[in-house]
């Protein structure tokens, strides 16, 4: 294993004491890739090694960065591992620092011309990333393709889950004046310049409701794509807390009046 290469060192020297880096040699790694997937991972041991194989068999051209967000259930030992047999950049925080902080963080190393976050979760069906990749590269007009969780047979989504998201819409619509079904899906497929150039400051859930808010603000043209969905619950290691919800709301007041 390579610990010390040239990124690794960049990477530690901006963010002393909190994290270092490793960069395996194999599938995952090509010099210009079309997709940077960034993948954030906290305590997914059940789910992590699924996830990042069914990433591997992806028909695109792609890097994947996967942040360790400071694992303590063996995930770290597990992706170790996995970097042993797959292309990817591996980044290790000495803390817990947050689902927004990872992603940004790995956006600053994305060498992809577009990129999207896959969470180690197995909730969202990645068959659609190479349609949503074809819909962006066919329409130079279009800055944005986000998905719209549609459940798969069999799947059940919380009352909670629901509510948040058709509250999320309402809310947008009335202070954005832009409708989107929904805003809360991981899958926001932009390039990597783009996503760069909006400056987004969440550290934890809020990323992905700033993510939209200000892509709302600079005029993106968004377009939804349909994914399947398989939701899973908290005793199956959901993160995500009521009170995240909240802060989700205040993001969507806050940057309606501040930048
Ligand atoms: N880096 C990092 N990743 C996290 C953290 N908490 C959760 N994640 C990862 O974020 C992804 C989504 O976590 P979930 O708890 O399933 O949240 P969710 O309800 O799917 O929420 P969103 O998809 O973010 O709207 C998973 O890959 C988690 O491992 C964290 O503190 N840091
Ligand atoms: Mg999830």
């Amino acid at each position: 294993m390579k610990q010390k290469d040239p990124q690794a060192i960049i990477q530690s020297k901006k963010l002393p004491n909190m994290q270092k880096s490793l960069t395996s040699k194999d599938s995952f790694k090509i010099n210009r890739p079309l997709l940077t997937i960034i993948m954030p991972v906290f305590n997914e041991a059940q789910t992590v090694e699924q996830a990042i194989r069914r990433l591997s068999a992806l028909p695109v051209s792609k890097e994947l960065i996967v942040i360790d967000d400071y694992c303590t259930d063996g995930s770290r030992e597990l992706l170790k591992k996995l970097y042993q047999e797959f292309k990817f950049k591996l980044i290790l925080h000495a803390q817990n620092m947050g689902k927004g902080y990872g992603v940004r963080q790995a956006a600053a190393y994305a060498k992809g011309k577009y990129m999207i976050v896959e969470d180690a979760d197995l909730e969202l069906d990645i068959g659609v990333i190479a349609k949503m990749m074809e819909i962006i590269e066919n329409e130079p007009s279009i800055d944005m393709v986000n998905g719209n969780r549609i459940l798969k047979k069999g799947g059940k989504s919380g009352i909670l889950q629901n509510l948040a998201r058709v509250i999320t819409s309402v809310l947008a619509k009335i202070l954005y004046g832009k409708y989107l079904n929904d805003l809360l899906c991981s899958y926001k497929l932009c390039l990597v310049s783009k996503f760069k150039q909006l400056n987004l400051k969440s550290t934890r859930f809020g990323l992905e409701t700033e993510w939209i808010i200000k892509a709302f603000k600079k005029g993106w043209k968004i377009v939804e794509t349909d994914v399947l969905f398989m939701p899973r619950l908290h005793k199956q290691g959901k993160k995500i807390q009521f009170f995240d919800g909240f802060d989700i709301i205040w993001q969507l007041i806050k940057y309606r009046f501040t930048n």
